[in-house]
Order: structure tokens, then sequence, then C-alpha cells
């Protein structure tokens, strides 16, 4: 089993809806630590390069109005194969498909609200960790 850093943000209808602790706490009972976090008001330009790989679908536009319409939390998150423990902690992407006891099945209210983002693969792990942390920011303990 591997250590791994994934990029986690609580979106900005979890911290609207005061779930910041609910969702952190879900990441710490799993045997995740926070390695970094900070709460971000993100521009249009920020959420547009974080989700550059979706530029050109039909949900872009809202996607990005979405991740700036209030303050979000970035953090990183660190632990044993920690991408695939927080996509699994997260849920499926639209919470009505999600597992029970998922925090987008427990907490989330629609596929373009759902609460949290998780890296999906050690390169986007890699990529987004960067986009908001410097190295010097996280703290593995
Ligand atoms: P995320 O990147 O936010 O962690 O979510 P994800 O990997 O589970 O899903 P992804 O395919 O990367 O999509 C990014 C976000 O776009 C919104 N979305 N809406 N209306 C739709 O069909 C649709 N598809 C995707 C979701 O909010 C998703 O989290
Ligand atoms: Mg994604």
């Amino acid at each position: 089993m591997a250590v791994e850093q994934t990029l986690s943000i609580i979106k900005p209808d979890a911290v609207s809806r005061n779930l910041i602790g609910e969702i952190v706490s879900r990441f710490e009972k799993a045997g995740l630590t926070i390695a970094a976090q900070r709460m971000v008001q993100l521009s249009r330009a920020q959420a547009e390069g974080f989700y550059a790989e979706h530029k050109g679908r039909p949900f872009f536009d809202g996607l990005v109005e979405f991740m700036v319409s209030g303050p979000v939390v970035v953090q990183v998150l660190s632990g044993e194969n920690a991408i695939l423990a927080n996509r699994e902690l997260m849920g499926a992407t639209n919470p009505a498909n999600a597992a029970p006891g998922t925090i987008r099945k427990d907490f989330a209210e629609a596929v373009d609200r759902n609460c949290v983002h998780g890296s999906d693969s050690p390169a986007s792990a890699a990529r987004e960790i960067a986009y908001f942390f410097a190295s010097s920011d996280v703290i593995v303990r």
C-alpha cells in the first residue's frame, strides 16, 4: 500500500450549509489526515483553469458559475491509497447514484451541487495539489 496525497475541495454548497466539519470528520475517521487546508473564494479564471479538462462540455459554464458562487475549502488529504479512498468516501458524481453512507449520498442535492471534489488519478492529484499549494504548505505527518 502506498501513502498518497490527493486534492479535495469542499464546494460552495457544502460550505454555505455549514457542512465543513461533517465532511472533514469523515475524512479523519477514515484514516486520512489533513496535510494542508485553506478557504478560498475562487476567481472565474481559477475555476476555469482547475476544470480545464471539462472545457467544451455542456455543463462547463454552470460548473464554473457554481464553483465561484461562494467560498470553497481546498485541502490536501494524505494516507494509504488516499486518491481512491477519498473517491470512495465521496461517492458517485450524481448523488442519486451514490452509495449509502457516502458524502454525496448523505449531503448533496444534485449532480451540479455535489458538495465535494476529489482528484481522480495520481497525475490529477499532482496537478491539482500544485494548483493550490506550494510544496512547503503540505505537511505530511
Ligand atoms: P469532481 O471533478 O468535481 O470531483 O467530480 P467528478 O470527478 O465526480 O466528476 P467529473 O466528471 O470530473 O465532473 C466534474 C463536475 O462537473 C459536474 N457535472 N455535471 N450535469 C452533468 O451531467 C454533470 N456532469 C458533471 C459535477 O458537479 C461534477 O462534480
Ligand atoms: Mg473530476
